[in-house]
């Protein structure tokens, strides 16, 4: 690696009896400092993941083919069923063909009106009553993450989960704890006191790679030295190393990794050299590593902005990219250029963050053939709720360590997505009858409200995760009042998940009245309830109707750069399965899109960052993305698509709890109408005026408040 007499005639040589770094970048080193040249972040991303699982419940040689079917196509295969030339694309008839001795196995699926998923031997050919469960994959997912964690020393598990089968580690401190018990001459102190010193020269110039794949870094950049930026990372990669054989050794799974300054160059890493591979892109090694990349590749930079990028530029090449002056590429917004300017120079200063909590969770079903009826939607919604009620408890919900505020559920009808939310009564236990009978709740809603059927799409969230809450004020009073607010309350207290929908319970409400003439009905509902109603309507989300989903959303921190420029999850990361024949299931890894390049609302976490690059290549599929928001108010992020919906629930509630102050202080209806218009509705610059207002945009907002408060009091 080091030639001296290359040294003494190259003029690019660092001469000098010094490193290029300094005893503050090393010292940075043991604060996670995302500055610091000398910082080791790793990648790992488990092989084949589900196929592993299979391969590892089934207790199955690791060298047989084998794939992970899902309805009639695969959503992961093994390496050697890749061998025989199998993909994600290929059906699974297609397989067979290719592969004879393939072991396909199905998903486990949740079979409608059962209450817990199983593997199902022909559930392939009942897409229509079954719906798949990642729960096994999920567990694994937790014992691999515990497993690497404590493959670490404890004061050094700075671990982020960025999907189902991957993690980010920082190793900064640990190296450089290493690096001091190794090299002593770094112990310090540094010449004069003085942090700003260079460090001395690193004492060997051979480094030890083992079996780490090296990314070279072209011959000129190979004649250098050492510098302790490569003594780094051949430690932070000794590490990982370590860290991949206690996961093949305790769990038998074999994964691959990736070792480099940062989460960017870490994750492309991992990807580079698979399976049970580890790759190491040294700091020397980045500009050439790099320039072999389509941008499309780079984490942010796989969705609408790297298609914006490819047609203002006309090439999707890291290396044409890098010929173009910083001014050039402002064009795309100044932050955004020079975000992109540094990005394909392998820049990335974003956070490990170790935050791993779930914030969100979702299930949902598609139906092919849709369906027609109150019961069959509340069959499935029964599934979703032992879905999402058995992750709650995984998440601590009956310790109450954690609980979800609100509860979500957003229905399909043709092109027409429409959502309901509710809170989550906070004062008792959380339990499934609980989560049932608000979901079921919800429902009623939407079909109150008119061409519910044929419903293609069900989905169940429920989000706004906290920690152990204490206050035994349900968020829930606020919201609504009267006949309504009683009738929730009544309907969280109901006996058997049979019954009727908590709507029966209302005043003058029989199930068939409350079927009936939609006008009529919406007496019923109070007058928050009423400005909700008016103003849920005609979501035109494009959301994909075919999603069979079954994925949790992990917490983020908005204090990550990296984060701002991009994601879930997720959540919100999530992918699909990219089958010919359906696309039916998608995951979150991760944290959400918190915050937009220059306040661009379309950037959102290309499919590659939850390692789904192979998505890029197949045109027909249609990528599902996950665009979140953040509300402040809530501290949570939520899909994009019900920004608007999530504004009118805060002004409702807050409309709501104007209304019960003035009532407490005896004020009049006069005065809360007076009142209310004053609190300014968000716009939401799309759907039609609540309340079915025909006033103009801008300044009919007041008007819009009054005409749904008269319209549900009517
Ligand atoms: P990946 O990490 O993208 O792929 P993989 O682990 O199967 O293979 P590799 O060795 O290349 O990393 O995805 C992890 C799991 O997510 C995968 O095993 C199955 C699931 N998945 C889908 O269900 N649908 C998809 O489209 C993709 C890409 C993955
Ligand atoms: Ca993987
Ligand atoms: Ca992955």
């Amino acid at each position: 690696m080091s030639s001296p007499q290359f040294l003494a005639s190259s003029p690019l040589t660092r001469r000098t009896p010094k490193s290029r770094f300094t005893w503050k970048q090393l010292g940075q080193l043991k604060s996670y400092s995302t500055t610091t040249p000398l910082r080791v972040i790793a990648h790992v991303d488990l092989d084949a993941f589900y196929a592993q699982c299979e391969t590892v419940r089934l207790g199955l040689d690791p060298a047989k083919p084998l794939a992970v079917q899902q309805w009639q196509g695969l959503i992961a295969i093994n390496y050697p069923a890749r061998a025989f030339g199998l993909n994600r694309h290929v059906t699974s008839t297609e397989a067979l063909k290719l592969c004879p001795d393939l072991m396909m196995q199905h998903v486990a699926t949740w079979k409608e009106g059962e209450d817990k998923w199983a593997y199902h031997a022909d559930a392939y050919k009942h897409m229509a009553t079954h719906k798949v469960s990642l729960d096994p994959y999920r567990t694994e997912s937790r014992k691999i993450l515990s497993c690497i964690k404590d493959a670490l020393p404890e004061k050094f598990q700075r671990v982020e989960k960025a999907s189902i089968d991957e993690v980010f580690l920082d190793l900064s401190a640990q190296v450089h704890e290493l690096l001091l018990e190794r090299y002593p001459e770094l112990r310090g102190p540094p010449p004069y006191d003085d942090v700003t010193e260079y460090l001395p020269k690193v004492p060997t110039t051979v480094l030890d790679w083992d079996a780490d794949a090296l990314v070279s870094a072209g011959e000129e950049e190979e004649q250098t030295d050492p510098d302790w930026d490569d003594v780094c990372l051949a430690l932070a990669s000794e590490i990982v190393r370590g860290v991949r054989g206690q996961v093949k050794e305790q769990l038998g799974y074999t994964c691959s990794a990736g070792v480099a300054k940062n989460k960017m160059l870490a994750k492309l890493g991992s990807g580079y050299k698979k399976p049970n591979a580890q790759t190491v892109i040294r700091n020397r090694a980045v500009a050439c590593f790099l320039e072999g990349f389509k941008f499309t590749k780079i984490r942010m930079l796989g969705g609408k902005l790297g298609d914006e990028i490819v047609a203002m530029f006309g090439t999707d090449s890291v290396r044409d990219l890098m010929q173009q002056p910083l001014e050039q590429l402002r064009k795309l917004g100044d932050d955004t250029g020079s975000w992109l300017y540094s990005t394909i120079r392998g820049e990335d200063h974003s956070e490990v963050n170790p935050r791993t909590q779930i914030k969100s969770m979702l299930s949902a079903k598609s139906f092919r053939p849709a369906i027609n009826a109150f019961e069959q939607g509340v069959r499935w919604l029964r599934i979703f709720v032992a879905d999402v009620f058995s992750r709650c408890v995984e998440e601590g919900v009956l310790e109450n360590k954690r609980r979800p505020k609100t509860i979500n559920l957003h229905h399909r009808q043709g092109q027409q997505t429409r959502s309901r939310q509710s809170p989550i009564p906070q004062g008792r236990p959380l339990s499934e009858q609980m989560l049932f009978d608000l979901a079921k709740n919800l429902l009623a809603q939407v079909v109150v409200d008119g061409r519910a059927w044929p419903c293609s799409n069900l989905s169940l969230s429920v989000g706004g995760f906290e920690d152990g809450v204490t206050n035994n004020k349900g968020i829930g009073g606020f919201l609504v009042r009267g006949d309504e607010a009683r009738a929730m309350l009544a309907s969280e207290r109901t006996g058997p998940d049979s019954g009727p929908p908590p709507a029966k319970r209302r005043k003058k409400g029989n199930i068939a009245n409350f079927f009936g003439p939609r006008e009529g009905q919406k007496k019923e509902f109070d007058a928050a309830r009423a400005v909700l109603m008016a103003k849920n309507q005609q979501s035109t989300s494009r959301e994909d109707e075919n999603a069979d989903v079954d994925m949790d959303h992990i917490e983020d921190d908005p204090s990550d750069s990296y984060e701002h420029l991009h994601n879930d999850p997720a959540e919100d990361r999530r992918h699909t399965t990219p089958s010919p024949v359906h696309q039916d299931d998608l995951y979150t890894t991760g944290t959400p899109p918190s915050a937009q390049l220059d306040n661009r609302s379309d950037h959102h976490p290309p499919l590659h960052e939850l390692g789904v690059d192979s998505l890029h290549d197949k045109k027909p599929v249609r990528q599902q993305t996950l665009e979140t928001f953040f509300c402040a108010r809530c501290t949570m992020h939520l899909p994009a698509a019900e920004k608007a919906e999530h504004e009118d629930f805060h002004f409702a509630m807050d409309l709501s709890k104007d209304m019960r102050e003035e009532d407490r202080n005896g004020n009049s209806n006069a005065k809360t109408n007076q009142k209310a218009p004053a609190r300014q509705k968000p716009s939401r610059g799309r759907g039609r005026p609540p309340g079915g207002s025909t006033g103009g945009r801008g300044g009919s907002e007041k008007g819009q408040v009054k005409l749904a408060f008269g319209r549900g009091r009517d």
